[in-house]
């Protein structure tokens, strides 16, 4: 056991908030600043802090456990664990072939378990069959920046460059809330002369920072950007210059937003014109302006669209490329940037390749040494694959997700979940997804193992192992091993993680987040290296031959022989299109796939609250946090909850056509009359996915967990605390 201090990383959020870590006595570690990260320079949220509470033994699993014949979960052995799901799987492949066994990861993993999972579908599984969790976190934004930029990396600058600029406009972030560290870099914009606007249906923590704040209804945020970049159009404020040499598309971009009337839009969004024409001179006015989006744009049924428009709006205005400027994307998960860049999405191979691109395909299938043709093509998207389970999915492998309680539409997902013929888990803690499982195996934790991440700035990270995890637990990577060994693949899949990271690099090679020249040393001297870093860069610069003499990437000899430094800045001189031009999008304006009628009247919306994360499956394990927010709360503005009779803290039932949520009303004028909201960090009564519509965007396939119409009705405990009686429902606005 180590007795120093080992820098590394926190296992929650994108922002990977830098700390160093102390074994203790009982085995896990205390955290302490780390102030030589830039990112957080020491700073961590509650959630950082606690995190060494879920390495205790007495939270976690330590054992693989097994459903007995009596369906009870018990303790087994390693091997009688493996051997069940290599059986199970095995079973449905014989009776229903390779696709009837899916896999869901998630944003969560490090690179390398994302990369081998991906890869342990393809080759050993030889499943179509994969997707994750990101699907419900970014992949809007993912689509939109392809779609304009020809690259997906959340942010194109380092988050450094914020304070900076001279306007942020904030969509749909919360991030006083969901990345506290990362408030300063606002704080230091306003400091700098700077100006922050938030728009967001809900005064919010962030909201409160801004200098202007805009409460559009839910879902409008698509109707809100055209009718900035009408306004932007109407005064004369496009950079034409720009537009004419850097971009493609305008004129049809164009003509979609001069449709959009600022009248028009005030009528949809309930933004005023006024406050539409302040917002426009605030961005347009400084030499440099950033938009950023985070999952109120973007989960939405037409969320590629809607963040479409905000670079519609950048673009016009000559902002992407140009420097402290441009569009970005919040990206949240703790390796939500790297997660979706190597191969667990279902339309993906590494190095953010397509699966369908015949080229892609022979050199992936050359790195993990198999025929092109093997490799599956396209599988369905996160939820279809939730939805397929039980009749075209009969087997599901999971891995770093808890969608009875994250996924939309939850008692339908749960409903399809129990009715598989076999379930693995993987996962720290039982987690309500991991409490249905037919084997739930234990796995290492963030501070027992060592791993990449890539944090929403595309800065690739090293999380270092400081501590030896207890008996009973086994990594992902070790993990994949096993089963593969047992389903008859003895090579390629190695449990050292730079191992992993090593063939990672090859695969990623030339693919657009090549990481071919990012190397485990390099990570642990320079503090991060962001994508794209080829290895090779230099060598081209010198002419072929120099190329040629070039060691070969996985030359054990070979050294970082050629130190690209890395590319925090995108796009300065070209965008990634063939012609180096962003493309605008044409979009109109349509409604939410769930408009509010006479029996649904109100919106809800969901998201987040500072203390817990996610499905909760670990912070709801940490005494801390619980205490801090203990279980859900239905936001209400005072208004409605006079009409509906309830006061603050009465229980509160929320009905949608897919189910109903319990939970404690929450009265606060910093929510629109219209609007109901839910953080959806917990099971059982008060699941807020209980309700939220699964309609999904056509491009990104991300459900509509922003916007879906419910109907209020307060409800009375019975005196034992046992369910709940109806009183009364509010049935009109
Ligand atoms: N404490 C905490 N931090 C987290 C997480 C967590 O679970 N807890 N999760 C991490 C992950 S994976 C993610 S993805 C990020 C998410 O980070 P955020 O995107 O900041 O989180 P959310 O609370 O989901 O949504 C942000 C805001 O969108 C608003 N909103 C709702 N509907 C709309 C709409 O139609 N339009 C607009 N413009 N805004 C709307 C909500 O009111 C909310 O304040 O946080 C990361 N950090
Ligand atoms: N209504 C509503 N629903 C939402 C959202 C919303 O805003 N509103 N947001 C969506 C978003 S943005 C996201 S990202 C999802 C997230 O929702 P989930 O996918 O459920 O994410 P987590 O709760 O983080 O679940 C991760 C699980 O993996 C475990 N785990 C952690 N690390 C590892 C590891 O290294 N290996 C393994 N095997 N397991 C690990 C954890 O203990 C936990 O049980 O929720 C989505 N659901
Ligand atoms: S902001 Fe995110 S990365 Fe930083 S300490 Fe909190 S959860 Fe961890
Ligand atoms: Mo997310």
């Amino acid at each position: 056991m180590q007795n120093t201090a080992t820098p590394t990383h926190c296992p929650y959020c994108a922002l990977q908030c830098g700390m160093n870590l102390t074994p203790t006595p009982d085995g896990t570690v205390e955290v302490s600043e780390r102030a030589d990260f830039p990112v957080n320079r020491g700073a961590l949220c509650g959630k950082g802090r606690t995190a060494p509470a879920v390495l205790a033994r007495n939270v976690r699993l330590t054992s693989p456990l097994v459903r007995d014949a009596d369906g009870t979960l018990v303790p087994a052995s390693w091997d009688e664990a493996l051997d069940r799901i290599a059986a199970g799987l095995r079973r449905t492949r014989a009776e229903h072939g390779p696709d009837a066994v899916g896999v869901f990861g998630g944003g969560g993993l490090t690179n390398e378990k994302a990369y081998t999972l991906g890869k342990f579908a393809r080759v050993v599984l030889g499943t179509s069959q994969i997707d994750y969790n990101g699907r419900f976190c970014m992949s809007s934004a993912a689509a939109a920046g392809i779609k304009a930029f020809g690259l997906d990396r959340g942010l194109p600058f380092p988050l450094e460059d914020i304070p900076k600029s001279g306007c942020v406009i904030l969509v749909g972030s919360n991030l006083a809330e969901t990345m506290p560290p990362s408030l300063r870099f606002f704080t230091e914009l306003k400091e700098n002369g700077g100006t922050l606007i938030v728009i967001d249906p809900r005064r919010t923590r962030t909201a409160e920072q801004a200098d202007l704040h805009l409460a559009p209804r839910p879902g409008t945020d698509l109707a809100l950007a055209l009718g900035l970049l009408h306004l932007v159009i109407a005064e004369g404020r496009v950079d034409e210059e720009y537009v004419r040499e850097r971009t493609a598309g305008w004129e049809d971009a164009r003509a979609a937003a001069m449709a959009h009337w600022p009248e028009y839009v005030e009528r949809i969004t309930g933004v005023s014109v006024p406050q539409l024409r302040e917002t426009v001179r605030l961005f347009c006015e400084p030499e440099s302006a950033m938009v950023l989006t985070a999952r109120g744009p973007e989960q939405q049924s037409k969320g590629t669209d809607t963040v479409g428009a905000w670079i519609n709006l950048c673009l016009a205005t000559g902002r992407p490329g140009r420097p402290l400027s441009g569009y970005g994307c919040l990206t949240g998960q703790g390796n939500g940037q790297g997660g979706r860049e190597h191969g667990q999405k279902a339309d993906q191979l590494p190095g953010y390749r397509k699966l369908d691109d015949p080229a892609a395909r022979a050199h992936v299938a050359e790195v993990w040494g198999v025929d092109p043709d093997s490799l599956p093509g396209p599988g369905r998207s996160a939820y279809e694959l939730l939805d397929a389970l039980g009749t075209d999915i009969r087997s599901l492998l999971l891995m770093a997700s808890n969608p009875v309680v994250s996924a939309p539409r939850a008692a339908h997902v749960e409903e399809r979940i129990r009715s598989l013929d076999f379930l693995a888990v993987c996962d720290v803690v039982l987690s309500e997804t991991a409490a249905l499982a037919d084997v739930v195996l234990p796995v290492t934790q963030w501070a027992e193992e060592t791993g990449t991440t890539t944090n929403l700035e595309g800065r690739v990270l090293l999380r270092r192992r400081a501590i030896t995890p207890p008996e009973g637990v086994r990594s992902d990577l070790e993990i994949m091993h096993e089963l593969a060994a047992r389903l008859g693949v003895e090579k390629g899949f190695p449990t050292d993680p730079e191992e992993v990271f090593e063939e990672l690099r090859r695969a990623s090679a030339g693919g657009p987040a090549d990481y071919a020249g990012i190397t485990y040393r390099r990570l642990a001297e320079e503090n991060g290296v962001f994508w794209p870093c080829p290895a090779v860069e230099e060598a081209v610069e010198e002419g072929e031959d120099a190329l040629l003499d070039a060691p070969l990437p996985d030359d054990p000899a070979r050294e970082t022989p050629t130190a690209h430094p890395g590319t925090p800045r995108l796009f300065l001189d070209r965008f990634a299109t063939p012609d180096g031009r962003a493309r605008f999008v044409p979009v109109s304006h349509r409604a939410i796939a769930e408009e509010p009628d006479d029996e649904y009247p109100v919106l809800l919306t969901t998201g987040r609250v500072v203390a817990q994360y996610q499905s909760g499956a670990q912070t709801r394990r940490v005494a801390e946090l619980n205490a801090a927010a203990p279980g859900p709360f239905v936001e209400i503005h005072p208004r409605l909850a006079a009409r509906l009779g309830a006061a603050e803290g009465d229980p509160v039932a929320v009905v949608s056509r897919r189910g109903r949520a319990v939970a404690p009303a929450r009265i606060t004028n910093a929510i629109r009359p219209d609007t109901v909201f839910m953080p959806f960090h917990w099971p059982g009564e008060g699941r807020a996915n209980s309700l939220t519509n699964p309609a999904l965007d056509p491009t990104s396939r991300m459900p509509e967990f922003k916007a879906c119409a419910v109907r209020l009705e307060a409800v009375e405990r019975e005196a034992a605390g046992e369910g709940s009686v109806e009183r009364e429902t509010v049935s009109s606005r």
